[in-house]
């Protein structure tokens, strides 16, 4: 029997709330452009990176499934986000964070002690390597023995990172965001709109130093910039929470045990 898909729903290829109006003040022509998709966490990364040094730019929304030119020129892979500063240009969410930052402009996001950089890349790359593709095994499991294991795996790779934050917080390193709570921001709001009603995710214990941190997460202002409305994540992400065949390369790459992409 042919499945019905008219109830289906998919992802949004336009910001709402905050994160709309922010695409209206960054629509004019600049030579630092951010071709970006709405829904996207690695996307929202490099956004809230712009918001949070306050550095003039173009956001210029794509689809990325369709791959348009535009993206194409910048990212021959055809993943957003793609970064192109006049004629150059550049991609993968991580590396345009420290771009971002070699450029010396507005406030400095990667603490200056060798070490504490050490330390902030360090666990950048605990939350590459572990919590994001967590995220996505535990999303896309659909049966509930896989879910109960993928849920505990994903607890543990958060409480890694929680454990070696500063004890008083409210971010990783203390009082304000650095690059570690600007690489895991965007799952921290896909956990509310997305792995909570789609898995039952639970609310962070309060008074906890997760609740903590995830409420200065929550509420940031470059954050809240760069955030549409819940609707917008809970729609985008049914298509990861079915497991539907050809979302999307991440969802492939999870489901064939590969690295993402
Ligand atoms: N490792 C990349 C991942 C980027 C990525 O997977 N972006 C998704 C959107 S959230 C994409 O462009 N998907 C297009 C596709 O799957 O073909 C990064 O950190 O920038």
């Amino acid at each position: 029997m042919a499945t019905d898909n008219s109830t289906k729903k998919t992802y949004h290829k336009k910001a709402t709330g905050k994160a709309l109006e922010t695409v209206e003040k960054h629509s004019s022509d600049h030579e630092l452009k951010l071709f970006g998709s709405c829904f996207c966490p690695f996307v929202q990364r490099v956004w809230i990176y712009l918001e949070l040094k306050q550095l003039d730019y173009q956001y210029i929304e794509v689809d990325p499934y369709e791959k348009p030119r535009q993206l194409l020129e910048v990212n021959p892979r055809g993943l957003v986000p793609a970064l192109r500063h006049g004629d150059w240009g550049c991609y993968e969410s991580t590396v345009l964070m420290e771009y971002l930052e070699d450029l010396q402009k507005g406030e400095a996001l990667l603490p200056s002690d060798p070490k504490l950089r050490a330390h902030s890349r360090l666990w950048s790359d605990h939350i590459n390597r572990n919590i994001v593709p967590g995220f996505y095994r535990y999303l896309q499991a659909q049966d509930e023995n896989s879910q109960i294991e993928y849920a505990e795996e994903f607890k543990e790779q958060i409480s890694k990172l929680v454990d070696v934050a500063d004890d008083s917080g409210p971010f990783f390193l203390g009082e304000k965001p650095t690059f570690v709570d600007v690489q895991m921001a965007p799952w921290v709001i896909r956990l509310r709109t997305v792995l909570q009603p789609y898995r039952g995710w639970p609310e962070p214990e309060k008074g906890s130093r997760w609740a903590k941190w995830v409420e200065a997460i929550e509420q940031n202002h470059a954050v809240r910039a760069t955030t549409s409305t819940d609707t917008l994540y809970n729609q985008s992400y049914e298509r990861y929470a079915e497991n539907r065949p050809n979302t999307s390369q991440v969802q492939q790459a999870i489901n064939s045990g590969r690295g993402l992409p």
